[in-house]
């Protein structure tokens, strides 16, 4: 028997196109080392043209596959995506109050792609059950101003938004510049016990590329969960994301997904 790699869990939606959601952080997990679970909070219908439809699963099913997945594995790390609904964050939130790992948050309420992913009144349910219990959050500049309630167009607001979003509750933030303009596109702020940095993107790749956020918050928890600290783990996450988009492939007829396993060459 080998060593085993750290459990890394996330808990996200399902994209049947394979470049987002539990499809995506299954790869992304098993490139940075760990050993990925997934439990599926809700279903899309979707391919590379888009999401045509969104089914939530239950708030009791989806506490079922946690409680019993836990019982059993126990995660070094975990991190969630799309959660939907108000009760399905509620059930998420008190599984993440009650862990000694750390969890990252990436709220997919407004992805680069698409239709939203969540109704329209779970942001006060994040900042009630979620925030205070997540290690990080990693919202985009769209998601950033829903939490704080004020614009985000410039690195200058984003750093006032993630001081804004700190005082809500959560322990670092990073807020993710991909949809800045100019040259800030691809700037991302990060705010870690107390100390505030802007990563430049090493490069901008241009594309219309799909699951980003979905990867980068995934490489992050895992790398959490090998042992490095928070903004190790994102520069790192970061820097193999973009090495990931410049290796995108066209396997639809439109959005690129993230080529997650670039590393590895498709043998015959
Ligand atoms: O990229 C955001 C995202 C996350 N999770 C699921 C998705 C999408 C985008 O469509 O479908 C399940």
């Amino acid at each position: 028997m080998t060593q085993s790699p750290p459990v890394v869990l996330t808990v996200a939606g399902s994209d049947p196109s394979g470049g987002a959601g539990i499809q995506g952080d299954l790869k992304t997990i098993q490139r940075h080392g760990g050993y990925g679970t997934a439990v599926p909070t809700l279903i899309t219908v979707q391919n590379t043209l888009g999401v045509e439809r969104v089914e939530h699963l239950s708030p009791d099913l989806v506490r079922a596959q946690l409680a019993n997945l836990l019982a059993d594995l126990t995660p070094r790390a975990a991190k969630t995506g799309a959660l939907g609904s108000r009760a399905v964050v509620h059930v998420v939130g008190s599984f993440m109050a009650e862990s000694a790992f750390p969890w990252v948050v990436d709220p997919v309420w407004l992805p680069s792609r698409g239709q939203p992913l969540a109704h329209g009144d779970v942001v006060d349910a994040y900042k009630e059950a979620i925030l205070p219990f997540a290690a990080l959050l990693t919202p985009n500049v769209q998601e950033a101003a829903l939490l704080c309630e004020q614009p985000v167009r410039s690195v200058i607001e984003a750093r006032e938004a993630a001081l804004a979003i700190a005082a809500l509750g959560a322990k670092a933030v990073l807020l993710k510049g991909g949809h800045l303009e100019g040259d800030e596109r691809g700037t991302d702020v990060l705010l870690c016990d107390g100390v505030m940095s802007e990563l430049p993107a090493d490069q901008v790749v241009k594309g219309r590329f799909h699951g980003t956020g979905c990867a980068l918050s995934a490489a992050i928890a895992t790398r959490l969960a090998l042992g490095d600290d928070i903004p190790v783990a994102v520069k790192a996450a970061k820097t193999w994301l973009t090495a990931a988009l410049r290796e995108a492939f066209v396997v639809g007829q439109d959005a690129l997904p993230v080529n997650h396993l670039f590393e590895v060459r498709n043998k015959p």
